[in-house]
């Protein structure tokens, strides 16, 4: 597994020079001209490896990103709400499946995944590592996660790896409708009794620093950027998502009357760009290396349905190997 537990380590430069200059240079023009890459293709070894190291930890967000929502289906505020969590979770989870199978075309299983997320080798979204204390944090994951989850994915659908991009176009559609629930239940409570407004409020403040963590380290602290732009399999940086996020989402935010929890957090008219405070980057090489509020509980519950499921799988496995079609 690429890069596993050492956050921030750079590719090694010798991992390219085992490649045949040819084959690269010929694969590299494919890129420039926007062609896509099919897993049959040939493809630089560092290209393979970073695929699977980022579609991996991708689909494990997904995951366990199903969780802190999950919690909450039980205690949905009424009928029609409860049905909307529960579709939500399940597509959730649905992602989770194309990712993995997008991952396992470059040659990693499935089980070799899941085994590697519940040792803790592999990284998932720091986001997911946070408490949805009320309802009002469900929302403002299913607005706020949600939208930056479509920003990143939106760009990214349009990148060079052909089983992720197909995945992401799917991806995107199905986040637009949770995009709208979410924003749909923050506004309800934005605009309901003092209490309701305050509850979203405190929702918000919680979720800020992780939301401003979540589209990774700042450009110049990144280490995978450069190839993976390179090769196009990132379309834009982090930099460049978070700017985007907060140029098309703290309109929104401010016109629901909610505040920000930033007070540097403004449009540089000079440079076009929004200027905010550096959220605490040692608190997220904490939580991504495993030492978040609820890493060990997420893992955990990750656990428990592997071992509790393990003979569904095995039963499916037995009962399709002893499957012989009618026409065979
Ligand atoms: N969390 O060099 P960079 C969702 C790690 S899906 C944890 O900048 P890169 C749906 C990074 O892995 C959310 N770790 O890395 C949903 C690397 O460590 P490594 C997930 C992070 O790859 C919504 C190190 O830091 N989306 O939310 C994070 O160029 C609602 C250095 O960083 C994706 O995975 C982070 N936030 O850029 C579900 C999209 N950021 O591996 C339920 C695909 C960085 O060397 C409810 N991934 N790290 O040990 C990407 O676009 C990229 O991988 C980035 C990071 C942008 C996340």
């Amino acid at each position: 597994m690429y890069g596993g537990g050492n956050t921030f380590e750079a590719p090694k430069q010798n991992e390219m020079q085992a490649e045949d200059p040819q084959k690269l240079a010929e694969f590299e023009a494919r890129i420039e001209r926007g062609e896509k890459i099919e897993p049959s293709d040939w493809m630089p070894a560092l290209y393979r490896k970073q695929l699977i190291r980022m579609i991996e930890q991708h689909a494990h967000s997904e995951i366990i990103g199903a969780l802190p929502e999950g919690t909450w289906i039980t205690r949905a505020p009424g009928f029609r709400r409860k049905l909307a969590l529960m579709a939500k979770v399940q597509d959730e989870v649905g992602h989770a499946q194309l990712l993995y199978s997008a991952a396992e075309t470059l040659g990693k299983s499935r089980e070799d995944m899941l085994s590697d997320l519940i040792s803790g080798k592999s990284k998932y979204s720091n986001i997911f590592n946070y408490p949805a204390f009320t309802w009002a944090d469900t929302a403002v994951i299913a607005w706020l996660v949600d939208a930056g989850a479509i920003v990143n994915q939106l760009a990214n659908s349009r990148g060079s790896y052909a089983p992720y991009s197909r995945a992401l176009e799917r991806i995107c559609a199905e986040e637009s409708f949770h995009l709208k629930y979410g924003h749909h239940a923050v506004i309800h409570l934005a605009t309901g009794t003092p209490t309701q407004r305050k509850m979203v409020q405190e929702a918000l403040n919680r979720w800020w620093a992780p939301l401003m963590h979540f589209f990774g380290p700042p450009d110049k602290m990144s280490v995978h950027t450069e190839v993976l732009m390179k090769w196009k399999v990132k379309m834009a940086t982090n930099d460049d998502m978070r700017q985007q996020f907060l140029d098309m989402y703290v309109p929104k935010i401010w016109e629901l009357g909610l505040t920000i929890p930033d007070e540097n957090l403004r449009k540089n008219e000079e440079t076009g760009k929004w200027d905010y405070t550096e959220p605490d980057w040692e608190e997220f090489k904490r939580v991504i290396n495993g030492d978040g509020p609820l890493n060990k509980e997420r893992l955990a519950v990750r656990r428990i349905a592997e071992e509790r499921g393990r003979w569904v799988r095995n039963a499916l496995l037995k009962s399709e190997a002893n499957y012989v079609t009618p026409l065979a």
